[in-house]
């Protein structure tokens, strides 16, 4: 399946309110097609305003539980709701999904409701990256609220901070020696303070502490985040909690705080896309480059710049151009050329394969990421042996291998540049090809390769 029908179908679903297709755009995003996600953000116009609440706190302390009492209450005021849980990495809350998914599930056959886990990855994370782009397509969905719950550790959590607008932070009675404790940060990045488990001792306790650290730490800002105790598994408190979010929302509205986040959350979306790509351009580079000594940094950089630009800057111009597929070479008989490329040059030489449709026999010779292709006439009617009468053995053609063909036939097309055959073909391997005149090119035939997408 190519990538324009791909995005084509997945807005459709998005058009239709379907579900599936949001949670197929998720998957994508995990696999991290950001190419595809790209797409429809430009595509596809997402929610205006929308309301993003980040709920982050130690494992146990009910956040879940907090979540499914405040969708609740955002139903009732008309909300579309998208939450997130993001599953801690941590081994002390292994499990907490489930754990989430229970807690919330009432909720998950509700259509305006829509729950995803997010799986975090190893060191290095790319979470946040991820988390993004799928908050991106829910509002691209039409969810207009969203809410991130998030375990207190790691850089994630410290994130929760940049791509929420309001961040709650919950707390629990009995919590070993208090908030002092707590990880640097976070209480002082807080907007709300909510303190459940409120049954048990120690809640008065903690709320002191909360409010000494206040008015240390917040005694010039215009905000002063409240501190509320809520019991969320008898549901007390928690109409408090969704006043207090509004009011606070009313003051990132009123103060223009919010175009501060919006802005802050932009520069992510463009350190965690450019960061990214990067990091798999990177892994890419060193694999090319596993089998040999690298003394020479610059040649890995180069290396991954161009895969960067390659894999789709978005360039209109740049027409998704990968690189070099192949060189065709017309030749007499590929036989008399398999010595040459194999045993002289040492490359690798495929066998010899018929393509009938070209009446031609075709054999690669492996060059780096690139290929040469001999071609040899089997028929009189072939093109190459025209070519071989005409002009002698030589190169035949060039192939660009491109992200989307479609799009490159059709610039082509209007830039009036002559296309053979006038359509697109089926190439080897399940490849779709397009071949433009060598009189547009400078005497050499191109050739236009889009590989088989998988999904
Ligand atoms: N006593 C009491 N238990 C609660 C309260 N809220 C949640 N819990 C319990 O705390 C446990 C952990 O809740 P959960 O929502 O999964 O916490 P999370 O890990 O922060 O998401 C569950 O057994 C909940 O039933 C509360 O207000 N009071
Ligand atoms: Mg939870």
């Amino acid at each position: 399946m190519n990538l324009t029908s791909n995005v084509e179908r997945l807005i459709e679903g998005f058009e239709n309110k379907d579900k599936k297709a949001l949670a197929r755009a998720m998957t994508l995003v995990e696999e991290g097609n950001s190419e595809l996600v790209e797409r429809i953000r430009t595509l596809r116009k997402s929610v205006e305003e929308p309301w993003i609440i980040g709920i982050t706190g130690p494992p146990g302390v009910g956040k879940s539980t907090l979540i499914d009492k405040l969708i609740g209450l955002l139903l009732m005021e008309n909300r579309q709701i998208a939450v997130f849980a993001v599953d801690p990495s941590s081994k002390i809350s292994g499990g907490a999904i489930l754990g989430d998914r229970v807690r919330m599930q009432r909720y998950a056959v509700d259509e305006n409701v829509f729950i995803r886990s997010v799986a975090t990855r190893g060191a290095g994370g790319g979470v946040s990256h991820h988390l993004i782009d799928m908050i991106d397509m829910v509002l691209a969905f039409g969810y207009d609220t969203v809410i991130v719950e998030t375990v207190g550790a790691g850089q994630i959590d410290l994130d929760i901070f940049d791509i929420s607008d309001t961040t709650v932070l919950v707390l629990m009675p009995e919590q070993g020696d208090g908030i002092q404790t707590y990880k640097a940060g976070m209480t002082e990045m807080a907007d709300i303070f909510v303190i459940n488990k409120a049954d048990k001792q120690g809640a008065d306790k903690i709320a002191e502490q909360l409010k000494v650290m206040r008015s240390i730490t917040k005694a010039r800002d215009e905000w002063q985040p409240p501190i509320l105790k809520v019991i969320s598994t008898e549901n007390i408190g928690i109409d408090m909690l969704l006043r207090e979010l509004q009011r606070h929302r009313r003051y990132l509205l009123s103060s223009k705080k919010i175009e501060v986040k919006k802005r802050t959350r932009r520069l992510m979306r463009v350190r965690e896309g450019i960061l990214s790509r990067f990091e798999k351009a990177l892994s890419k580079a060193l694999e090319n480059l596993a089998d040999r000594e690298i003394d020479d940094f610059d040649e890995v950089y180069i290396e991954i710049v161009k895969d960067i630009l390659a894999e789709g800057g978005g360039n209109e111009k740049q027409m998704l151009i990968k690189g070099i597929s192949h060189i065709g070479i017309a030749v007499e008989k590929i036989a008399d050329k398999i010595g040459f490329y194999r045993d002289i040059l040492g490359l690798k030489v495929s066998e010899a394969e018929l393509v009938e449709a070209y009446k031609v026999k075709v054999a690669f010779v492996e060059i780096g990421k690139t290929r040469l292709e001999l071609l040899e006439p089997t028929s009189e009617e072939s093109s190459i042996a025209e070519f071989l009468k005409n002009k002698g053995e030589g190169i035949h053609h060039i192939a660009f291998d491109v992200l989307d063909i479609e799009k490159a036939f059709s610039s082509m097309k209007k830039a009036g540049i002559r296309v053979l055959r006038d359509s697109i073909s089926k190439g080897a391997h399940g490849s779709r090809v397009f071949f433009i005149h060598p009189k547009d090119t400078g005497g050499i035939l191109m050739e236009f390769v889009e590989e088989v997408h998988d999904g």
